[in-house]
């Protein structure tokens, strides 16, 4: 396959997956990635945002923390090779978290929402994408009340939102997994991860 000049992966030989983990708020998937981090030889890309740090967020570990005129440069110096507007703020992957991990052979884990999700599809149509979803809606209320950490119109709204990425799933993920049980559920993740070559270059 033909590389644009614009490609963030030069080299041709053995590079590491890029895997898009998505799903609604409160799903559990940074419990999953976590989890295929202890097992599998992959990394986390920490992603740029504007939004505001939480207690307990680390700069460089959790996301870089910016304010939306460096955001805004850094999508016109081409630093930025997806993003999207989410509650407010802007999320964004940078090259910069994805190209070294790749290029040292390691598959690099993105935790972005389904617009960012399509747009890694569309530029590098190799990225394995897997969504998350809950068993149904009622089940994901009762895990964002449960989570305490979100009023209750927030949670309205994260579950309109989360309403719409599952109708839309099935049409821009390569699988759909239902997390009925948070156990099985990492198994099946990463038996979707080891059944692919790892032995593809990403162009
Ligand atoms: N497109 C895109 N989405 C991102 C990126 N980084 C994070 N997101 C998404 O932005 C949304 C909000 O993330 P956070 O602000 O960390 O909030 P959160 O409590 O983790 O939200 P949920 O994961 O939705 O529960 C989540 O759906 C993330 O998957 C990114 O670089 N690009
Ligand atoms: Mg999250």
């Amino acid at each position: 396959m033909e590389q644009s000049s614009e490609a963030p992966y030069s080299n041709t030989s053995r590079n590491g997956r890029l895997t898009v983990i998505s799903g609604p708020s409160g799903v559990g998937k940074s419990t999953i990635v976590d989890a295929i981090i202890e097992t599998t030889p992959s990394e986390f890309s920490v992603s740029a945002t504007t939004r505001a740090p939480r207690t307990g967020e680390t700069e460089g570990v959790d996301y870089f923390f910016v304010d939306r005129e460096t955001f805004r440069a850094k999508i016109h110096s081409g630093e930025i090779l997806e993003w999207a507007e989410y509650g407010g703020n802007l999320y964004g992957t940078l090259r910069s978290s994805v190209q070294p991990i790749l290029a040292s052979g390691r598959n690099v884990l993105l935790d972005i929402e389904n617009e960012g999700a399509k747009q890694i599809k569309a530029h590098f149509p190799e990225a394995l994408l897997i969504f998350v979803a809950p068993p149904d809606i009622h089940t994901l209320r009762t895990r964002l009340t449960g989570r305490g950490d979100t009023p209750e119109d927030d949670i309205a709204l994260r579950l309109s939102a989360a309403q719409q990425q599952m109708t839309e799933a099935p049409d821009v993920y390569d699988y759909v997994v239902i997390n009925t049980d948070l156990d099985r559920t990492i198994s099946e993740v990463l038996d979707i991860l080891g059944s692919g070559s790892n032995e593809l270059p990403i162009h």
